[in-house]
């Protein structure tokens, strides 16, 4: 490096730094996907509450497959759908670390939908960080169990339609009818502000995790850009315009009490 360099990396303002609880490893998500967002937002807030050494979380099978390579903190892998289970057994011979899961659409809310209603049900005392891009999106963009009426993936190519394919799945709001769950809330990361109420969620969860007040479920309504075959701009948008109406961000579940509006309305008064 030159003189000139060392001067002027000197005068520049750090704006952006990775937290060091993100490994050095490069991320294989395709570019502008939400899975990249949401795992430095969760990384930089185990960095700031000091819980890097206590945190153990478990990856699920999709797209976000490999988040241990990413997060530098003790990881443990689960078979597809079954992450719950695993963090069941993790939390109980370890009640003093704090748990976490990461699964998308697909791994909670499909193959692993008896796992989740039965330990949001049980009220395990972690924090299910469920992504949601309503498709599969590791396997080639297949419909998933919350992909939206109407929407085109790869199985649906004239679109879900309700008479053979069912209706959209919110899973969110049925586990915040289960006794066990504490707090559930809906956020997004598609935008500077949604991912700032979504780092607050997250600190959240964490406190409550550490108050012992039962199972946190955190939902991120998130883009697949490659799977919805739509740039990570347009796919932005496009929760705006289309995820929303059906998940409309916010609260749900807040100190074990449901809040009434987003039940009964499904969408923000
Ligand atoms: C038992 C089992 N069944 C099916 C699969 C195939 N499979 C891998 S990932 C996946 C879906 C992943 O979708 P999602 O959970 O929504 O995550 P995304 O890739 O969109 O982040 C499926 C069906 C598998 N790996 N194991
Ligand atoms: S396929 Fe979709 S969910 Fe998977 S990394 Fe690419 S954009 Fe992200």
């Amino acid at each position: 490096m030159t003189n000139r360099e060392d001067v002027l990396l000197e005068d520049m303002e750090v704006v952006w730094e990775k937290p060091n609880t993100m490994s050095d490893v490069r991320m294989h998500y395709c570019p502008g996907c939400s899975h990249g967002v949401i795992h430095k937002v969760l990384m930089e807030v185990i960095l700031e509450m000091k819980i890097q050494d206590q945190t153990i979380g478990v990856a699920p099978v999709g797209c976000s497959v490999l988040a241990y390579h990413y997060m530098d903190i003790d990881m443990q892998e689960a078979a597809h759908g079954r992450a719950t289970a695993v963090a069941t057994g993790i939390k109980r011979f370890l009640p003093d670390n704090l748990v976490f899961t990461y699964q998308g659409d697909g791994d909670l809310a499909a193959i692993g939908t008896a796992e989740t209603i039965h330990a949001c049900n049980r009220g395990e005392n972690f924090l299910i960080i469920f992504i949601n891009n309503g498709i599969y999106g590791m396997t080639g963009g297949q419909m998933a169990p919350t992909s939206l009426v109407g929407m085109v993936t790869s199985t649906t190519p004239e679109g879900r339609e309700v008479h053979t394919q069912g209706h959209p799945f919110k899973i969110t709001e049925m586990v915040a009818t289960l006794p066990g769950t504490h707090y559930v809330t809906r956020q997004a990361v598609h935008t500077p502000t949604a991912v700032r109420h979504f780092k607050k969620s997250l600190e959240k969860a964490f406190k409550y995790q550490m108050e012992k007040k039962g199972t946190c479920l955190v939902e991120i309504v998130s883009n697949c850009p490659s799977g919805w075959k739509m740039t990570p701009v347009e796919s932005n948008k496009w929760i705006e315009d289309n995820m929303f109406p059906f998940y409309p961000p916010g609260d749900i579940k807040v100190d074990g009490k449901l809040v009434e509006k987003k039940i009964i309305k499904g969408k923000e008064a």
